[in-house]
């Protein structure tokens, strides 16, 4: 499972993919080799570039490898009645169309084993609400890059408490502050997509 995380690490996507389906041959069970390879090492990617010790090339890198990881895993988790941590719905709200900031927290917080529902780009309130409807989810999220956009967050929040939907939310993205999440009754902020896995995680604890 070391090296397993060392290669998720790396980005090798080829290596992972082979030490994956060694370890199911041999009988490593597959919620095993989801925590102890590919999350540890995700967890690892997140930590350096919350240091800013490497950057967004390699996290895309390594999470390709974890993508290509978890299509052998996946089968093997269901058949196993493994569960997500929790499911976490996430888009960039309307009339922004700025998305490698939010693809970053999805890529994290998958790495960190949450189901993510990735709206993408533009997506308006009724939309957060049907699929938090529909996935049932216990976890929101929006990212705004735009000044003009940013209200959309305050919109969305305001329509979600309106609907019912008793979801945690969680906002970020580069002119979003934590005054702002608090003004608008966010439940949490962050200020990178590696803190977003902390916040997220605290959320559910
Ligand atoms: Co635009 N753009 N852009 N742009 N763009 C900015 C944001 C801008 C600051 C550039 C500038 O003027 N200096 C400016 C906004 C000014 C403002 O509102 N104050 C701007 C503008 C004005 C515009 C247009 C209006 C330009 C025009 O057409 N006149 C237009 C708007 C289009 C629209 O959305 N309707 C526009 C368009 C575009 C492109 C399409 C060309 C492209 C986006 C491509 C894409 O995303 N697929 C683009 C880009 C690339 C940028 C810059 C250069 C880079 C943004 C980025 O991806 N950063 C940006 C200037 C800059 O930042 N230097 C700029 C990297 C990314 C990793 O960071 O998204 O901040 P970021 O994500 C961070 C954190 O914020 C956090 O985690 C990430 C890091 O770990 N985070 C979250 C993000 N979401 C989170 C959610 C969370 C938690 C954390 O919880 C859910």
């Amino acid at each position: 499972m070391k090296a397993l995380a060392e290669a998720i690490i790396k980005g090798d996507q080829n290596t992972a993919v082979e030490i994956t389906r060694t370890a199911l041959d041999e009988g490593t069970t597959a919620e095993n080799v989801l925590n102890e390879g590919l999350i540890a090492g995700m967890d690892i990617v997140g930590g350096r570039f919350k240091k800013s010790e490497i950057y967004i090339p390699e996290v895309l890198i390594a999470a390709r490898a974890m993508k290509s990881a978890m299509e052998i895993l996946e089968p093997e988790l269901v058949k196993a009645g493994v569960k997500p941590i929790g499911k976490f719905l996430i888009g960039t709200v309307q009339g922004d169309l700025h998305d490698i900031g939010k693809n970053l927290v999805a890529m994290l917080l998958k790495g960190a084993g949450f189901e993510v529902i990735d709206l993408g780009v533009d997506v308006p309130a009724e939309k957060f609400i049907e699929q938090a409807k529909v996935a049932d989810v216990q976890l929101i999220g929006m990212s705004a890059l735009l000044t003009t956009t940013m209200p959309g967050m305050e919109k969305t929040i305001k329509a979600l408490k309106d609907a019912g939907i008793s979801a945690k939310v969680v906002i970020g993205g580069a002119p979003v502050t934590q005054g702002y999440a608090d003004k608008i009754g966010a439940d949490g902020y962050a200020a990178d997509a590696a803190s977003s896995v902390d916040v997220v995680k605290s959320l559910v604890a």
